[in-house]
């Protein structure tokens, strides 16, 4: 056999392996299951994306296009498939989107054949990334995601950049209309579409921020409600509904993940924090709920973490990172949190409904200092104490 085929041959069955390696969950710590190995990875590419197979023209079956990363994905179960809208980097950075699909939801996730052909606006993006998606009872599939364009005031500045929410829609998640980007006076990252009319009209998750980096004035992640989805503006008030806290999981900034689970307790919501410390920013997921007829307000704000790195999760391309911007609830209850670590693969951990709202109905607040943290600790001290002596 000539090196072609022996590499061709090496190639393709490693890669098979994978796509159908099983799947299985590792750890139950009451709120959620992590389940053993990364859902979507680079690898996984499909390798005609990434390999010429003609002998003539790739003799040694190198690889021609080389793919980074599959992170930040959005998710939906539509006509009873699972679905991911998988951010795929490529060894040169630029970022576009690919759909994944399993059929169980946790295990053999497989591209779609081709990768998503976003139509551009007359402002064309050097990337685009980190979709959301929104099943919206308007009866489209709307896709949210970051622009980014270098940013004109800064010519010579070649890291200075803009961050735009691009809207697009589709009825099969192949062929794609586009919308014009979001028009509003900051920059916006993590923009997204909930999902039913408030006041009949189109309401946003944003994340108003001075820079492309930085929030800076940005206190939080917004809400605001906008006229017209095919000429979206927000014109109207941004209110900051889960603010920016000093020493707490979201003192750099946040942002929301997917668009919010209706349950019956309220509008169950998924975020990121980010906080600095020695070794760069940490970036953990958050939980919060709202209000079902004012979904604008916060009523269970459980304190800390709700999922944050370990293991190989730590590890990565930017290291100490989760980021979360897609989950399914099934039909059953069960709640599949599809996340990305440190900006490299994409995992799943498995939950319900009703756990997470007992997580969130239950879990304290963050009091804000260490003088409320003891506090709150020794009120279930003695809640438990008192419950012993009841049931010696
Ligand atoms: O690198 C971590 C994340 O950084 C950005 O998120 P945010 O705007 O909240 O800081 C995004 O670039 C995101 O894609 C990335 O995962």
């Amino acid at each position: 056999m000539d090196i072609f085929e022996q590499r061709k041959k090496f190639v393709t069955e490693r890669h098979e392996a994978l796509l159908s390696r099983p799947n299985a969950p590792v750890e139950d710590n009451g709120v959620y299951t992590r389940y053993k190995n990364p859902v979507v990875t680079a690898d996984m590419a499909p390798l005609t994306w990434r390999y010429d197979f003609n002998p003539a023209t790739n003799p040694y079956f190198m690889e021609r296009i080389g793919v980074n990363a599959t992170l930040n994905s959005g998710a939906i179960k539509w006509n009873g498939r699972y679905l991911l809208m998988v951010r795929v980097e490529g060894a040169d950075r630029k970022s576009f989107f690919a759909v994944a699909e399993s059929p169980d939801g946790v295990s053999n996730f497989r591209f779609w054949e081709r990768p998503v052909s976003m139509p551009d606006t007359d402002d064309p993006a050097t990337n685009v990334y980190d979709m959301r998606l929104t099943a919206h009872e308007d009866g489209w599939i709307y896709g949210l995601f970051c622009v980014e364009r270098h940013d004109p005031a800064c010519p010579g500045d070649l890291s200075a950049a803009t961050a735009t929410c691009g809207i697009a829609r589709t009825r099969d998640l192949v062929e794609w209309e586009r919308l014009p980007d979001l028009k509003c006076k900051s920059q916006q990252r993590n923009v997204v579409l909930h999902p039913e009319f408030v006041d009949g009209k189109y309401a946003l998750y944003t994340r108003p921020q001075d820079g492309f980096i930085d929030t800076g004035s940005g206190g939080g992640i917004g809400w605001t409600l906008i006229e017209d989805i095919c000429n979206a503006e927000i014109t109207g008030e941004e209110k900051i509904i889960d603010e920016r806290i000093y020493h707490t999981i979201k003192e750099v900034k946040n942002g929301e993940g997917p668009h919010p689970i209706k349950t019956d307790r309220g509008w169950l919501h998924l975020a990121h924090g980010v906080r600095g410390c020695a070794s760069g920013l940490r970036y953990v997921l958050y939980l919060y709920m709202t209000a079902l007829d004012e979904p604008w307000r916060r009523i269970a704000s459980p304190g800390g973490y709700f999922m944050a790195p370990v293991d190989e999760e730590y590890t990565g391309d930017v290291m100490n990172v989760l980021f979360s911007n897609g989950w399914i609830k099934d039909e059953d209850g069960r709640v599949l949190i599809y996340y990305a670590s440190s900006d490299t693969r994409m995992h799943v951990a498995a939950s319900t409904v009703d756990r997470l709202v007992d997580y969130c109905m239950n879990t304290p607040a963050d009091g804000l200092t260490t003088t409320e943290s003891v506090r709150t600790i020794n009120s279930l001290i003695d809640k438990n104490l008192a419950y012993f002596a009841e049931n010696k």
